[in-house]
């Protein structure tokens, strides 16, 4: 069941360059299912204890900034092979690199700034929807 689900944001540059929509649609084209979604804006401190786990790298302050700097859609997708798949459909983390049509690719503007969030193992999935949303039994 876990392996079937991935946590995505659709991050503060993409919600403020209007390509919310542009984005859902690409979801959805592939295959996933939306299992829960809101629109909320991060606090500093929400930002910083989602990417804790990057505390020790150099980018950490202005990622923490970044993403508490304007409002971000949080959403729990279904699809088979959900990780893996979803890491493919947004391409790789600096949008340069990114596969031609991947989310990145299409619409990130710059490493950090780079439109989407994917979780990257089935645990950080569970971990990561529940960072937002509760009742985790219904997914
Ligand atoms: P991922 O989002 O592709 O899994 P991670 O390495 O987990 O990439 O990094 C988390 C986020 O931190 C990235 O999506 C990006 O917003 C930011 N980030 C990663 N590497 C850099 C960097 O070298 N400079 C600035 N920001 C970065
Ligand atoms: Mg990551």
């Amino acid at each position: 069941m876990s392996a079937n689900i991935t946590f995505t944001m659709i991050k503060p540059d993409a919600v403020q360059n209007k390509f919310t929509g542009k984005i859902i649609d690409k979801i959805l084209e592939d295959g996933f299912e939306i299992k829960a979604m809101k629109y909320l804006h991060l606090s500093e401190q929400q930002a910083a204890r989602f990417y804790e786990i990057h505390k020790e790298r150099p980018f950490f302050n202005d990622l923490v900034k970044y993403m508490s700097g304007g409002p971000i859609v949080a959403a729990v997708l279904i699809k088979e092979n959900a990780v893996e798949s979803f890491r493919k459909l947004i391409g790789a983390t600096d949008p340069q690199k990114a596969e031609p049509g991947t989310i990145r690719n299409l619409f990130a503007k710059s490493i950090e700034a780079n439109a989407i969030h994917g979780s990257d193992s089935d645990t950080n999935a569970l971990i990561e929807s529940s960072f937002f949303f509760s009742k985790l039994e219904q997914f």
